[in-house]
């Protein structure tokens, strides 16, 4: 628990969309962890299956190589094909109890399921349900996710972690300016997708994000 605590401090989302045209999102990926990056999901809504196949394997060696946990968002079967470290699923996404199920049938007993629970109720039952950490947000405005809902604001965001009951990233409009105020909240991490992968310097930036 604590080694995932850990691995969630600064948690990188690797959207595929967010990346500034013609940059290569491997090279995003292999300089925030130079920087610091100690998580790497690939979160995709834009490439077809057959380019989503072709790089995940990759993203897995280079999260390997520095020994950085590696999560497919979204799509269970995927990350276990491809042997990701875990899946990180939403509500509408296969239930964490079958996802749960596919791994242990696969094998891998130290498969991660991450959760972005949406409701009080999708909160509270999240542990029991076999979730390892949340994703809870957006705790500040952002523009990189349509679908994200309102804001929650840190003394709401405050609530929920406390609520959950497990290990917990805040995500949502987190940057260099406001990181520590979601760590004080008590978050074992933070997560960003545009602050890294939409930053001429991911590196930089994935240094600022791990100091405290
Ligand atoms: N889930 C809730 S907000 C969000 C996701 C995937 C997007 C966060 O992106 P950014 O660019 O770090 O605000």
């Amino acid at each position: 628990m604590n080694q995932l605590r850990q691995a969630l401090r600064l948690y990188l989302v690797a959207n595929v969309a967010s990346c500034p045209p013609g940059v290569d999102l491997m090279e995003i990926i292999e300089q925030a962890i130079s920087g610091g990056v100690t998580m790497v999901q690939f979160r995709n809504d834009l490439w077809p299956e057959e380019v989503v196949r072709l790089i995940l394997p990759r993203v897995r060696d280079t999260c390997l190589q520095s020994d950085t946990p590696f999560i497919v968002n979204d799509d269970v079967e995927l990350a276990l094909e491809v042997g990701a470290d875990g899946v990180h699923l939403g509500v509408h996404d296969m239930p964490i109890e079958e996802a749960r199920a596919l791994a242990m049938s696969s094998g891998r007993q130290n498969f991660l399921i991450g959760y972005s629970p949406e409701t009080e109720e999708d909160l509270l039952t999240a542990k029991q349900r076999g979730a390892n950490y949340l994703g809870i947000g957006p705790v500040f405005p952002t523009k990189t996710k349509r679908d994200a809902g309102q804001q929650l604001g840190l003394k709401e965001f405050e609530r929920r972690v406390g609520l959950g009951g497990l290990p917990t990233v805040g995500i949502g409009g987190i940057n260099h300016r406001n990181f520590r105020s979601v760590l004080a909240a008590g978050a074992d991490g933070v997560a960003v997708v545009s602050a890294i992968c939409s930053s001429n310097d991911p590196e930089g930036v994935a240094l600022q994000l791990s100091r405290n």
